[in-house]
């Protein structure tokens, strides 16, 4: 499986657990590599359009309300196979539903505050790393 590059977000629920460390440790010991990192805090306006592609689902407008409450931190992961292995460490959307071991499992408190967001496919993966970053902020290591 080719290199990839993915867009990971630790939630404004797992900044303010102040669990950061310890989900760039899952990263890291499953072969995934930060190679571009930045917290921000969001206005609620900017999570809907990061988010744009749910606008008609019933949560969206509470779903934006979560995602600008706090600071964030995007990462971009590099690494094997990197969006479906970071979909695999993060466990289901829902934590009730998220395999024992996983991010979610461990850390989310419901469906919407559920810790981390993914890039559900390469091409998802580079526009996502694209509302983020430019290219002088990522430094590829693979
Ligand atoms: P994902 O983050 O696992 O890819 P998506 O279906 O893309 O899940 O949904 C994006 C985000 O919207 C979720 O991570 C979660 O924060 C929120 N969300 C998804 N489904 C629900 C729901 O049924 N109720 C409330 N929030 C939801
Ligand atoms: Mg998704």
């Amino acid at each position: 499986m080719a290199v990839q590059r993915t867009l990971s977000i630790i939630k404004p629920d797992a900044v303010a657990k102040n669990v950061i460390g310890d989900i760039i440790r899952r990263f890291e010991e499953n072969g995934l590599s930060v190679i571009a990192a930045r917290m921000t805090h969001l206005t609620a306006e900017q999570a809907g359009r990061f988010y744009a592609v749910h606008r008609e689902r019933p949560f969206y407008r509470d779903l934006c309300a979560y995602m600008s409450s706090g600071p964030i931190l995007a990462l971009v992961l590099e690494g094997k196979n990197a969006v479906a292995l970071n979909r695999q460490l993060m466990g289901a959307t829902n934590p009730a539903e998220a395999e024992p071991g996983t991010i979610r499992a461990d850390h989310a408190d419901s469906i919407e505050a559920n810790a981390v967001h993914g890039s559900d496919s390469e091409e998802n993966a580079a526009t996502e790393i694209a509302f983020f970053f430019g290219d002088l902020d990522i430094h590829a290591r693979a």
